[in-house]
């Protein structure tokens, strides 16, 4: 009898999908905001496989990354927990240790890779990772095996940028090694911030200004370091000629390999995290999408990385993947300008990259972390449907599983709601509040249409607390806060409770 019990409630606690998909892609963009594409209103974009891909599936309209930045964000929907669970879990440098838990390390820790992997995917993490490298104990050794890396988390294939492309170093690690690099050449990183150049001969945006592209400067001290393919980078770096990236190149290079990824999998379920460059900085999108926005080089990049969800998308139809479950989102709100006089601002100036929403990249605001979402799985999602639920990327991993049919371990992924229902458009039962966090300032936090921010000066010039109403006011400016005081305690009470538990 507890036996049948047991089973009722493990049926409920699990849904019972007839089948899993055959394929899951989770395709992250980096810093596109709300309103970049046509699919969320930028007509100036062309991104027809964006639009295709809504055509096909679901579009959110009230999904959000943990954080306005990338590195706490991704954190959050690997381990399904909140960023604040990792004390200071704040951006990363190119040589900073890995802050996931690694495979193995306690059913608690278990991670989105991991639970795929559990569920009989052949996972890859391919593109951008910014999640650190290395156990802390020592410096990363970028001339032999890197450990932990992708790796040990939980991906069977990785190819990665450490950090951002504007930090160095700038080569691409596979399988927890450089790719390409030329042992006679071995690399060096430092994040020395204060010395420039930090070597004798070192080449830097201070040093030989006259090197970098006419595409761009840095516009503050920490892009102004190593010049590596005529772009000055956050750091120092020597050494691995043979293996740095070309910036032009990074797109293709990774959907390539992704590609690669695919073919190789011969059919056998696969999970693939796949996370772009575009449109973060340095923005230097091939010679062959250069002009074909009417927004610079931002708008520039943003279509080549629709270019790049084609092409997976495509390898997926050609390689017998029409059975995947694909999402398609960024991994915080947009920043126009952020480190390179590129001509972002001057393309940009008067049109909301975060639209409808204000703020965006580093902002407690809505577009700080309020970001596109698109979920798409023929025969599963309706095509051509908008959901309004409110949905954090960290309730990703608990509800991939589910869709995946592989259990949650007690304790493990302790944030993530399962709301698999939600993601597959069958309800609009999303969450009913949600943090908006920050590791250097006040929070933002959801509660259904409320909009909160905690005390303290956000750049509004009044003290807060604030409560805004986004029902009325999308680009909070009018602060409810006294009129509804009994909102504001109920909101600041789960605050607490959140930060204790
Ligand atoms: C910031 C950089 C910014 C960008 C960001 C990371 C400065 C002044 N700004 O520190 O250019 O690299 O880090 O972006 O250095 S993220 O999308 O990965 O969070
Ligand atoms: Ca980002």
């Amino acid at each position: 009898m507890k036996k049948i019990l047991l089973l009722a409630l493990l049926a409920l606690s699990i849904p019972a999908f007839a089948a899993k998909p055959k394929a899951i892609v989770v395709f992250l963009a980096d810093d596109l905001g709300y309103g970049d594409t046509a699919a969320y209103g930028q007509s100036l974009v062309p991104t027809p496989n964006l639009n295709r891909l809504c055509n096909e599936g679901c579009r959110f309209t009230d999904c959000h990354s943990a954080t306005p930045v990338c590195t706490p964000s991704r954190y959050s929907m690997m381990t399904g927990r909140y960023p604040h669970r990792l004390p200071n879990n704040n951006i990363l440098d190119g040589d900073a240790k890995l802050i996931i838990p690694v495979e193995g390390s306690g059913e608690e820790n278990v991670t989105l890779p991991v639970l795929m992997k559990r569920a009989g995917y052949k996972t890859a993490a391919i593109g951008k990772w910014h999640l650190g490298l290395g156990d802390g104990k020592g410096p990363i050794d970028w001339n032999g095996e890197i450990k932990p890396s992708p790796k040990e988390v939980g991906f069977d294939r990785s190819f990665v940028m450490a950090a951002t492309a504007d930090r160095v170093p700038c080569v691409y690690i596979e399988d927890g090694r450089v790719a390409n690099l030329d042992p006679a050449d071995p690399i060096e990183i430092s994040y020395d911030r204060k010395a420039n150049p930090k070597w004798e001969g070192e080449i830097t945006a201070r040093t030989n200004p006259e090197m970098l592209k006419d595409w761009g400067r840095p516009s503050d001290y920490q892009h102004d370091k190593t010049i590596i393919d005529g772009i000055s980078r956050i750091g120092h770096m020597r050494g691995g000629k043979a293996a740095l990236w070309k910036d032009q190149d990074l797109a293709d290079t990774i959907t390539d390999k992704a590609i690669d990824f695919i073919k190789d999998a011969k059919g056998e379920p696969i999970f693939l995290y796949f996370a772009t460059n575009d449109i973060h900085v340095p923005r230097d999108p091939h010679a062959r999408f250069r002009g074909v926005s009417a927004l610079g080089i931002r708008g520039d990049a943003t279509v080549q990385m629709d270019d790049c969800l084609g092409r997976v998308r495509a390898a997926l139809a050609e390689n017998g993947y029409d059975d995947t479950l694909f999402i398609f989102t960024s991994d915080n709100g947009p920043r126009v300008s952020d480190g390179y006089e590129d001509g972002a601002r001057d393309a940009w100036k008067g049109v909301n990259p975060a639209a409808p929403w204000a703020g965006g990249k580093y902002s407690v605001l809505e577009g700080g972390t309020r970001i596109p979402m698109v979920a798409c799985w023929p025969g599963h999602i309706q095509p051509n449907t908008v959901s309004h639920a409110l949905l954090s990327h960290t309730d990703y991993a608990r509800s991939l599983a589910a869709i995946a049919g592989v259990e949650v371990p007690q304790g493990a992924c302790r944030d993530s709601q399962e709301l698999s229902y939600v993601i597959l458009g069958q309800n609009e039962n999303g969450r009913v509040s949600l943090p908006e966090e920050s590791a250097w300032g006040p929070w933002g936090y959801r509660k259904g249409n409320w909009k909160f921010i905690e005390g303290a000066n956000y750049g509004k010039g009044v003290e807060g607390p604030y409560l805004f109403d986004l029902t009325t006011d999308p680009t909070e400016r009018e602060n409810l806060a006294e009129r509804y005081p009994e909102k504001v305690k109920e909101i600041q009470a789960e605050i607490r409770a959140l930060r204790r538990k």
